[in-house]
């Protein structure tokens, strides 16, 4: 009997620890982003949406340092000049935080192809072709997790209480 006390508020507090646990996803501007002067134009992007900035840093990438980051990409035949690409310039990798961030991240970003991106996503309105799409999103969350292990270490993320947080959510 105590022991399934016990259970239960192993549990109980396991759900609190999730609840207060926001969805994160790795976000980067590459080097052609970058080059022309597009990161206050993303940036602002998911600021305005209302997704809460945790991590920023601009640093070159090395080519094997992209060969891990792409590394699902590896039989593909673009594969070596991606990483060259990507290893070619600063890139500005981001963690943002928020409801659904991982999934809508994806859809402020527009597909993977600009000639085939919407207008008014972030790749719709600022790059023409796929080999210089400009940003970079999480696909899911376990690429999520991933990727911001693989660019940050952990004291690089910065927990703390935006001041729009509680005019950002809420339930009526
Ligand atoms: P996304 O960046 O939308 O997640 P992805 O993971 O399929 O797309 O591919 C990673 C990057 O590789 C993409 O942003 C640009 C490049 N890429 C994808 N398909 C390509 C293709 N057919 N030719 C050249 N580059 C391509
Ligand atoms: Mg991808």
């Amino acid at each position: 009997m105590s022991v399934f006390i016990i259970f239960v508020a192993y549990m109980l507090q396991e759900q609190e620890v999730h609840a207060a646990e926001m969805e994160r996803t790795f976000i980067a501007i590459k080097p052609d982003g970058v080059q022309r002067g597009l990161i206050s134009e993303i940036i602002s992007r998911f600021e305005r949406k209302g997704f809460k900035l945790v991590a920023i840093k601009l640093v070159v990438p090395s080519k094997e340092f992209a060969q891990k980051h792409y590394d699902d990409l590896k039989e593909r035949p673009f594969f070596n000049g991606l990483c060259e690409f990507l290893s070619s310039g600063p890139v500005l990798a981001m963690v943002w935080e928020g409801e659904g961030v991982i999934k809508y991240g994806r859809k402020l970003i527009g597909a993977t192809d600009p000639q085939k991106s919407e207008p008014g996503t972030i790749r719709g309105d600022l790059a023409v072709v796929v080999g210089r799409n400009i940003i970079h999103g999480s696909d899911g969350p376990e690429t999520a997790k991933h990727e911001i292990n693989l660019w940050f270490k952990p004291q690089e993320l910065v927990n703390y209480t935006s001041n729009a947080e509680k005019w950002v959510y809420g339930n009526n």
